[in-house]
């Protein structure tokens, strides 16, 4: 009988949105399934949606819709969103489904029948927007939330709670006896610290909203969103119905149960979670791999920053495959990582057109060359390189495995360009080219590439779970078929027969044209109302001389209407003042007065600007100064 996997993401929020950060925890859960799929698991990959709560209601009721359309319409966008990123979940369950709600409610009454929730009162200040309660030393100075520091709510009410602080010894000794629960280690501190610190009992309902599953024996109430939602993982099983077979073969019987989650929500998953298990007499066999965050260069991503970037608009581009491999090569467990272009262009000509492609083609253009596509097994090892090769080969595919299964991709990775480095000196130093001027050596030469092909189809198969049409496209040039772990291992090909035409799977981008075309769109989104708070202007200049001590600055007189203003602008750098004189300019009329270099400046003159282009001021040919731009 082949192993069980059971791999799930977090449901996302369906208030939120996928972007290139948070979309990393589902890439990185598809990279952990293929990867289990190809070692022989029988895998099952979970992921879905988180549709209850207060701001999807308010949100609902802000768009005239019911918050169940509102939710199926999210929902269909992002599970296409999450097949056109080639991610292979086996099932999409969504909080608001049938089939979650009966159980949730289910396992709400028995953990009151057995008097694990009980009913109290409860006083706090809750995020809406994290759709989560705080203590008073947890909240910022001016009482807003920790995490999204938006202002939170004094709300009180009647509520049930869940038994945490009868648990908390059992938890910890689960944790303690079990050191691999929680991974990294540092994320396994800090639950053992929050834990001795003490457990409150949970407030595990609400009464202020009703966009929630209600409670059985009092509807008034809906259970708390993140009971509901850590349900998902069991009910999405079968958890308590009529068929649990699921439940039965990937949860109690399985051999790897495995959450994947960001640090932002270790707590839910680390004491909450196993506590509901331990109450509902569920085994706690699952284990938590812990990421970091993917971050911007000055800081998260977030819509008020304007700085979110948009899996599709990266993969549109530049293909879904360099999207995975840099999201998956950079993130180590445990740490953050930064999202850049900058770095994201320079990874790909490295990686992938550099030290991938090169290989590739390379050793393909030379099959083809000197054998006309066709290679045999050689029988012998003509030098130390061979030997040496044949051993990174093996070794690298060892390490891979170990990394791999222990979600630490980016170690993985950086094996295989170990390999793919290796395998690019391994050509400098055999010379084919020179092998390939004297007859004599034609066996020589047939092992050299041989060599080469046999590190690009590991290197292929080992790169399968993280950019599948790659390796698969290599898989067709080889002309190969199966991906398969078997295949790990060097001289598995008795006979070689690659394609005649291969084409460049990279090519090199140009950093400064792709960057100029990335900076275009950097600011936040505006709706037309903030546009039009905007008085522009067509304003003709009429005098224009130098700020002193200045390089950039222009003084410049300009008309507007019958009025003439004075506007401190840096255009010295791109013009020379008497070009300037006369010209009939854009300028934003309504800009709150300031004085630079003790000049008042009441106003400003639009400028086109961009990488390797000077400087350019925006005119108007026919119009006359006064006239509105809109
Ligand atoms: O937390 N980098 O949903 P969610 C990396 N509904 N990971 C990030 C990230 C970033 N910049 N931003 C978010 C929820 N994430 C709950 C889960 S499970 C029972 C309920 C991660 O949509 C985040 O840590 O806010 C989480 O793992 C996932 O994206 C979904 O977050």
């Amino acid at each position: 009988m082949k192993k069980t996997c059971y791999v799930t993401t977090p449901i996302y929020y369906s208030s939120g949105n996928v972007h290139i950060g948070n979309s990393y925890t589902t890439i990185a859960c598809d990279v952990y399934s293929r990867f289990h799929r190809l070692s022989g698991y029988d895998t099952f990959f979970l992921t879905g949606m988180d549709e209850h709560g207060q701001k999807n209601e308010e949100a609902a009721a802000a768009a005239g819709k019911t918050p169940q359309q509102l939710v199926d319409e999210i929902a269909a966008t992002t599970n296409q969103l999450w097949r056109d990123m080639k991610i292979t979940h086996d099932d999409f369950i969504r909080t608001s489904e049938e089939r979650h709600t009966r159980i949730v409610r289910e396992i709400f009454s028995r953990l009151l029948a057995q008097d694990d929730i009980y009913m109290g009162a409860y006083e706090g200040d809750y995020c809406v927007s994290c759709e989560a309660f705080f203590t008073k030393s947890q909240l910022g100075e001016d009482g807003s939330c920790p995490d999204c520091g938006k202002p939170t709510r004094k709300v009180k009410e009647e509520c049930y709670f869940l038994r945490l602080s009868k648990y908390q010894d059992r938890l910890l000794e689960h944790i303690k006896a079990n050191p691999d629960f929680i991974e990294p280690e540092t994320r396994r501190n800090e639950v053992i610290a929050f834990v001795e610190s003490g457990l409150e009992d949970l407030a595990v309902s609400r009464t202020s909203f009703r966009w929630g599953i209600p409670v059985r024996e009092n509807p008034r109430h809906v259970i708390y969103v993140w009971i509901d939602a850590l349900s998902n993982y069991l009910t999405a099983l079968g958890y308590l119905s009529a068929d649990d077979a699921l439940y039965q073969k990937y949860w109690v019987n399985g051999d790897k149960v495995v959450h994947v989650i960001g640090k932002d929500i270790l707590r839910f998953h680390a004491v909450y979670w196993p506590i509901m298990l331990m109450a509902l007499g569920v085994p706690v066999n699952f284990k938590l791999y812990v990421h970091g965050w993917v971050l911007m260069k000055e800081g998260k991503m977030s819509k008020s920053a304007g700085n979110i970037i948009y899996p599709r608009d990266v993969m549109d581009k530049y293909g879904l495959d360099a999207m995975r491999l840099y999201l998956i090569k950079e993130m180590p467990l445990g740490n953050d990582c930064v999202f850049s272009y900058e770095r994201f262009i320079e990874k790909y000509n490295s990686d992938l057109a550099n030290d991938l492609g090169n290989l590739l083609n390379r050793t393909l253009v030379m099959i083809n060359k000197y054998f006309a596509g066709r290679l045999e097994k050689p029988d012998r090892r003509y030098g130390d390189y061979d030997r040496e090769l044949e051993e990174t080969i093996e070794n690298t595919a060892r390490k891979y495995k170990e990394s791999f299964a222990s979600f630490r991709f980016q170690n993985g990775l950086n094996e295989v360009w170990h390999l793919i480095n290796r395998s690019n000196k391994y050509i400098d130093e055999t010379t084919p080219w020179v092998v390939a001027k004297d007859e004599s050596r034609r066996d020589e030469l047939n092992a050299i590439l041989y060599h080469l092909y046999e590190s690009l189809r590991v290197t292929a198969i080992m790169l399968a779970p993280v950019i599948p049409d790659t390796a698969e496209k290599i898989f067709r040039d080889f002309g190969l078929d199966t991906i398969d772990f078997n295949g790990l291992g060097y001289g598995k090909t008795a006979s070689v027969k690659v394609t005649e035409k291969p084409e460049i799977l990279f090519r090199r981008l140009d950093p400064e044209i792709e960057l100029k075309s990335q900076n275009e769109n950097t600011k936040p989104e505006i709706t037309i109302d903030d546009f039009n708070k905007l008085d522009l202007r067509v304003g003709e200049v009429i005098d224009a001389r130098k700020v002193e001590n200045s390089d950039k600055l222009l003084l410049l007189k300009i008309k507007i209407g019958a009025a003439t203003r004075q506007v401190v602008s840096g255009l010295a750098g791109a013009y020379a003042p008497a070009d300037l004189i006369g010209k009939k300019l854009v300028v934003v009329a309504n800009l709150k007065p300031v004085k630079i270099r003790g000049y008042l400046s009441e106003g400003m003159v639009l400028t086109a600007e961009g990488k390797g282009l000077p400087l350019e001021v925006l005119e108007v040919k026919k119009h006359n100064s006064n006239s509105r731009i809109s």
